[in-house]
Parts: C-alpha cells; structure tokens; sequence
C-alpha cells in the first residue's frame, strides 16, 4: 500500500463503506469526521458548508455552518411522477426549497441537515430511486439521451442504460443498513466488479444515439455510440478514456475526449463495459487522485495497450469500432411528437435550479403541470426537464398552466441562454474557486444584448461557465467555456464544434469578471465579419485560431 492515497486505505478499511457512519449519524453533532466524509459520498452524500457564512461564523467564533447536498442517481434521466412529486416535497421539507437539476440528468438537494440526511435519504429510496453510487470512486449515473421518441431503438438505449446501471451498482449491504432499515443484511458482503478498495476514481458511461450527441459522449469514461439496423439498435461503437476535470497549474492533468476502441454488438456490450471498468480498477493510478481518472490510463499507455487488455479479459478479439455520424447536440426542448397520440415539451431550466424566482415560478408551475398530467419525466443532459406522454389534446391546457407561472415554453425566445449552462460554485461547492451559477445569468442577459446589437440573435452558441477547472458544467467542450481561476477571475477557452466531439483551447487566463462581456462581443464581432457562410463560432476560431494582431485588423467597430 506504499504511496498509495489515504483514500485508498479509508476504502479498504471501511468495511464496504460501512465506517463509522452509522455511529456517527446517531451523535447530536452537525457533522461527520474526515473518514466518514469520503464514505459518505459513495452512499451519495457530500458534506458542505455555506461558504458566504465562513467568515462570519469564524469571527464569531463558531464552527463552520455544516449542511450536507444529497445527490439522486437516475439513469438515463427517466423518472415517473409521482417519483417527482416526492423530490419537489422533500426539498421543502428537509432541503433549501430547490432542486438542483444535473448535467448528468441527476438531481440534487442542497442544505440539508445531518439529522434529516436520513429521511432524506429514505424518502428518495420510497420514491423509488437511489443515491448509492451518485458519488463516490464508482460508476456513477449513466446518462442516455432522454427523448421519448416514437421509436424502439430508442426505447432500448434507455434500457441499456438501466441494465448497466443496474450492473455496475456497488453490492455491499452497507447502504441499506444505514439508510433504510438498520438491520443488518444476512450473508457476507462482496464487490464482485469492483473489489473492496472500489475504483481508483470517479467513473462515467453516457450513450448517445446518432446523430444526436446530446450526453456528450466524448466526454464520459465510457461512451457508447448507437448503431442502429433495422430500426433496432446493432450496437455500440465504444469511446473510452474521456473525461474534463484539471488543476490549474498542474500539466499532468488535462480534459480529454475519448478515443474510438471497438465495436460491441448488443449482446456483449454489458461484459464488455464490465471488462473496462476492470481494466481501469487495476491499473488506474491509485497514488495521485488528480491523475487517477481511466483518461491517463489511455493516453499514457494508448489506445492498442488498452484494446489488448480488453481483449485479454474478454478472451477473444473485439471488431473495430465503426464510424460515427454527428449533426449536433439536441436539447429536446419544446414541442415534439411522441406518438401520433402524445407529445413532449422540453423545458429550460436556467442553471438547472428548480425554484420559483419572483414571476418565473418554475418549481410551482413544473409541479402543478405533473399533478395535473402526470407525464412520465426525462431529465437531459444540459439541466432542463421533458414533460412526456402529454395527449395531444391537453398540450393546450398544459401551455396555459405553464404560462401562468410565467414558464416560457417557446426555445427559440430563449435566446443565448438556450445553450448556456452553469455549475453550482458558490456557496454551496467547497472547491469553488469562483462564482459560477450565480453570475451566469447577469452575464449571459449582457451577452443577448450584444449578441442583438450584432444582427446575430438568429444563430445559437454555446457558453458553459464553471467555478472552478474541474469541468462540472463541461466548459471544455462547446464555443465558450468559462471556467474559475480564482475570484472573479476567469480563463475563457474558445474554438469547440457544435457537435461537442472537440475540446476548445484557451483563449485567454485570469479575465476579470467585469472584462468578460467585452471579450466575448469582440470575439463575436471578429466572428461575424470573418466567417465563411454558415460558419459557426467553434469552427471559425479553431480554423483561424488565436492570432490577436490579424483579429485587431479585421474587427469591425461596430
Ligand atoms: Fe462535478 C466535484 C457538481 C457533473 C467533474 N461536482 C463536484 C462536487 C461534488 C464538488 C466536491 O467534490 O466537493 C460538486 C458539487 C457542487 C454542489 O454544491 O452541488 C459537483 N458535478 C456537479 C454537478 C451537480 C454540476 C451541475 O451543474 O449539474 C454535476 C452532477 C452530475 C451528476 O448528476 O452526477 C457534475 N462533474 C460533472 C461533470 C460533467 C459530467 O460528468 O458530464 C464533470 C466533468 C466530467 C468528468 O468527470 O471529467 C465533473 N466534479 C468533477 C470533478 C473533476 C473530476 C476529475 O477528473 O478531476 C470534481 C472534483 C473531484 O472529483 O475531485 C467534481
Ligand atoms: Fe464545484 Fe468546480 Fe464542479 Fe463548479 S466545476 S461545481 S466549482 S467542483
């Protein structure tokens, strides 16, 4: 165990992350010690505190405002609801009164105290969904692209993707013990998949359907790519070793898209994702956390090293992965036909914060729609909610309702905001170096006033804001990615494609908070007297790059 990190022997010895979280849960304190936090996060917990009371509190003498966010894992998005109705009434009742849409179609509850963690928890689980595995050195929530189209290969990808969530979820019986009814569980606990000291790292599957890379594919541990014969699904192309997260000031750490591996029929896709997650539970770097994520594995040791050792696993040899066709990333929102009876209405959520906000009363109207309709739910990948299943003759009553709590239904009056999202940062992220959800709006309302300015108000762009490197809105994919330096300093990185299969690249460091409205009208202006016809923003500044004397020079005033 020499080098190895301390978290490494916390698993080990956690007793399949048992701890002492049970013990610690019956104390009258407000929070866990150090141990019992790492664990904490595979049961899908993180201990937090408000960050904008630090300093009070410490002058006051007092210890940190503890509170804890809760993450539910819902893969591929797909809830009923009723499940939602539950979620809406606990986040009044033990959380901050939000609810927290994810990038990764999850949902998350902020605030919550450490003697309602419990009931939090319990209350999910009744709802029928899980927190075990939304965090934590595990697979975590596996993402598929949402839309409920009149379509079975559609269908099936969701269902794949529960099957593999369903396969990849820890085993131990420590979770229902502490969580849902204390008894202890008969029979020893074992990790079949994952071992006792679990995965080095985080671990992320998303599967797309083409041409539509709405996850983002490139992005996840593993991607799977739908193929589709027949109208059914053939398989999956299989992307591995994506992933975003970097430290500042640190080269051996970097955002990454995932490299094409092999081709993998339906039948064998499950064992052949398993015998992955094995190859990196064996040699991913267990020393170094920041340099632990499967990407490393497969850059440094590259992509034939890595097909090897699948192969070894497998026993046998994998086909070559086949060609995928992109044309964009579909957000799903608005109206569309599900089936000649029904229909889906994808709404924005801004940020993915559900919460009523003087007259947008989103959290009100989202949850007086599904009392009235009960459609069935698909979160996506970019924070926003489909209302499904709707019959077609009540898609009229739904908009009403919906406008009544001044919910906008129609995408394209969302303008710029449409394709921007943010991370949570400030207050309740303990590694936010920046603010992020809270300075989005301000700045992207700026931005739409340019972007009108300019005549460009026809064209979409994609702008991802996060508070610190780690990528949690995916700012290294898309046109604009700004991501925290340090406070109200940002690096604005420039030059991804709409398809989301190409990282963007630093435009520039250390922009000032209150400098980045002009940056980003110059780019655009550079952009709207330069472009060849139908060029979009990622494509024009990754074929011209960054070259500020030539910019200067073309750039129009106006
Ligand atoms: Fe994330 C850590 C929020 C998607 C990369 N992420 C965190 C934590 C838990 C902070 C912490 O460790 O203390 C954040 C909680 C903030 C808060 O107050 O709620 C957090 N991540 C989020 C969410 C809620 C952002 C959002 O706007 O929705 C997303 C939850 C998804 C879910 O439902 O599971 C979220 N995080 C992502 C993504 C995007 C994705 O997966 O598609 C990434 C980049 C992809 C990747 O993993 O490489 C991402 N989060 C990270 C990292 C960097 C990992 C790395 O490889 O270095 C961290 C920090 C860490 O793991 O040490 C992190
Ligand atoms: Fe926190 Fe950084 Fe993730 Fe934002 S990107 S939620 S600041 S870890």
């Amino acid at each position: 165990m020499s080098g190895e990190s301390k978290n490494e022997a916390i698993k080990l010895e956690s007793d399949y992350l048992r701890g002492s979280i049970a013990a610690e849960l019956a104390e009258p304190t407000t929070h866990f010690e150090e141990r019992d936090v790492q664990l904490l996060k595979f049961h899908g917990s993180y201990q937090q505190e408000n960050r904008d009371e630090r300093a009070a509190r410490k002058a006051q003498g007092l210890e940190k405002g503890h509170d804890f966010m809760i993450r539910a894992r819902v893969p591929g998005g797909a809830l009923g609801a009723q499940t939602y109705l539950a979620l809406d009434e606990l986040a009044s009742r033990y959380a901050n009164g939000t609810l927290r849409a994810t990038t990764r179609q999850g949902f998350q509850f902020h605030g919550v105290l450490k003697g309602n963690l419990k009931a939090t928890i319990r209350g999910i689980n009744d709802a029928l969904l899980s927190t075990l595995a939304a965090c934590g050195d595990v697979n975590r929530n596996v993402m598929a692209c949402p839309a409920p189209l009149h379509d079975r290969a559609q269908a099936h990808i969701s269902e794949i993707a529960h099957d593999i969530a369903m396969h990849l979820a820890p085993q131990t019986h420590a979770y229902h013990e502490i969580w849902l009814d204390g008894e202890k569980v008969a029979g020893p606990d074992e990790e079949p998949i994952y071992g006792p000291a679990y995965l080095p790292r985080k671990f992320k599957i998303g599967i797309a359907f083409p041409p539509d890379n709405c996850i983002d594919v490139y992005t996840q541990d593993i991607g799977l790519a739908a193929a589709v014969e027949g109208g059914k699904v053939a398989g999956f192309t299989v992307l591995v070793g994506g992933g975003l997260g970097m430290t500042h000031n640190k080269p051996n750490t970097y955002p990454r898209a995932a490299t094409p591996l092999c081709f993998a029929s339906t039948d064998e896709v499950r064992e052949v994702v398993e015998a992955i997650v094995k190859v990196q539970r064996d040699n991913g770097d267990r020393v170094d956390r920041r340099h632990a994520r499967m990407k490393y594995l497969v850059e440094e040791r590259g992509i034939a090293w890595f097909r090897g050792e699948l192969e070894s696993r497998l026993g046998r040899a994998v086909a070559d992965p086949r060609p995928i066709a992109w044309d964009g990333v579909d957000d799903h929102l608005g109206w569309h036909e599900q089936t000649p009876q029904t229909s889906f209405l994808g709404i924005y959520i801004e940020n993915g914060r559900i919460k009523d906000d003087g007259i947008r009363r989103l959290r009100s109207g989202l949850r007086a729609a599904v009392e009235r309709f009960r459609p069935e739910i698909r979160m996506t990948g970019q924070q926003n909610i489909l209302l499904t299943g709707i019959r077609n003759e009540d898609c009229a009553a739904l908009e009403a309702l919906l406008a009544g709590y001044g919910i906008e239904t129609d995408p394209r009056k969302l303008g710029v905001l449409r394709d921007a999202m943010a991370c949570p940062a400030m207050p309740t992220c303990g590694l936010a170096v920046a603010e992020s959800e809270r300075v989005l709006p301000s700045i992207i309302r700026e931005i739409q006033q340019d972007v009108d300015e300019l005549g460009l108000g026809d064209k979409r762009i994609s702008i991802r804001m996060t508070g610190c490197p780690n990528g949690c809105a995916r700012p290294y994919m898309g046109d604009i990615g700004i991501v925290g330096r340090s406070a109200g300093l940002y690096d604005v990185l420039v030059g991804g494609d709409w398809e989301n299969t190409r990282l963007n690249t630093l435009y520039r460091k250390a922009v000032k908070v209150a400098d980045l409205r002009a940056m980003i009208r110059n780019l655009l202006q550079v952009w709207k007297a330069r472009r060849n016809d139908g060029e979009r923003f990622g494509d024009f500044f990754h074929r011209v790059g960054f070259d500020e004397e030539q910019w200067v020079a073309a750039s129009p005033s106006g």
